[in-house]
């Protein structure tokens, strides 16, 4: 069994003339040259370019990059301009959202805010302009609005962290700073400071079951894809319209191990919901705490999902098992 050949890796990879894709009006836009790359093609398709990049994109990449080394710069002077220490303190270093007291003043002292707010404000140019940038290319190419609209799911929730909440609260001092240990530092902090633990926020507890979900769907289905690939599953658009033997035993394979089947399009309709779901809930339950909830154990405890003792796990010979359970 072991020995044969289970497609976990890409091994045969294409080499023929690069497919250039099909004309557009405003050729200057796209790169003229395309190439191969053995490694590429081992985790995807070979072909590297042409690249359509055109105003949105170049001015999408000019912004991040301001926004990017505007935060580099910060670190190394953290530093003193030390490059041995800018590397090795690299986790540690962060560029801080405003000071309290500033409020929403829109332009604190550079070193009390002020660059995380142009940094935050050219990234998010950035991030906007890329999106832009997707809808175009989808609507040219005569796709659904599906790319753009699970990218506009994940900016809603980075613009709540970083935005729309900080506005609701009156403070940039809310927003989540840029670093690597000091934005999850932020992360346990706003759990702890908001009522003890977010895991009480349903929307919290919504946006992991999505989570959670997007993995499961995405291991189910790879799975099943790459186990049915040596019958020709992975040309999964012959495979929806001509079903063949590799979905139908696809569908089969999930049908007798748990009863239910999802169809060869449905999955990706899953997929897609799922993942757009987990970061929409995520911005509700956020964007509600500390404007409409500022406890979320004692909404838990009021709501009958948190025990008042919250001394329950692990249980020992001493601890009861909850005054909530006894209720
Ligand atoms: C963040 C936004 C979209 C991103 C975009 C990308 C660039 C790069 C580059 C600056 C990911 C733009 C960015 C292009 C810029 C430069 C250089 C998407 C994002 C557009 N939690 N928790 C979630 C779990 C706990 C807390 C979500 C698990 C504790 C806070 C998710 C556990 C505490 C927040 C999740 C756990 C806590 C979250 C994230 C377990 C303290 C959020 C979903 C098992 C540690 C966020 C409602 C996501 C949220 C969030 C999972 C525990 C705090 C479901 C599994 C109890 C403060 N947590 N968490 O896809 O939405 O993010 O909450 O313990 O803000 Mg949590």
């Amino acid at each position: 069994m072991l020995p044969e050949y289970q497609n976990i890796f890409t091994t045969v990879q294409v080499r023929t003339a690069p497919e250039m894709g099909i004309p557009i009006e405003s050729e200057m836009d796209r790169s003229k040259s395309a190439t191969f790359n053995y490694w590429i093609g081992k985790v995807g398709n070979a072909q590297l370019g042409p690249i359509y990049l055109g105003f949105l994109g170049v001015a999408s990449l000019i912004t991040f990059t301001i926004g990017f080394v505007i935060i580099g710069l910060n670190f190394w002077a953290q530093v003193d301009w030390n490059p041995v220490r800018f590397v090795l303190e690299m986790p540690w270093l962060s560029l801080d959202p405003p000071l309290p007291e500033h409020g929403i003043k829109v332009m604190p002292p550079l070193a009390e805010g002020g660059w995380w707010m142009i940094a935050g404000f050219f990234i998010t140019v950035s991030i906007i302009l890329w999106w832009f940038r997707m809808y175009r290319r989808a609507v040219e190419l005569g796709m659904g609005l599906h790319v753009p609209a699970a990218f506009a799911a994940a900016i809603w929730l980075y613009l709540v962290l970083g935005f729309i909440r900080p506005l609701a609260m009156g403070s940039w001092s809310e927003a989540v700073p840029f670093g690597i240990l000091s934005h999850l530092d932020w992360t346990n902090n706003f759990s702890l400071i908001w009522g003890g633990s977010l895991f009480w926020n349903p929307f919290h507890m919504l946006s992991i079951v999505f989570l959670y979900g997007s993995a499961l769907l995405f291991a189910m289905h790879g799975a099943t894809i790459l186990a049915t690939s040596r019958y020709g599953a992975e040309r999964e658009i012959e495979q929806i319209v001509d079903r063949g033997t590799a979905a139908e035993r696809g569908a089969l394979f999930w049908r007798w191990t748990m009863g239910f089947n999802a169809s060869m399009e449905s999955i990706h309709r899953w997929a897609w919901w799922f993942a757009m779901l987990c970061v929409l809930t995520g911005g509700i339950g956020i964007l509600l705490t500390g404007t409409v909830v500022d406890d979320w154990t004692a909404w838990g405890i009021k709501h009958g999902i948190v025990p008042e003792d919250a001394s329950w796990w692990p249980i020992t010979p001493d601890s009861t098992r909850s005054s909530w359970g006894q209720q």
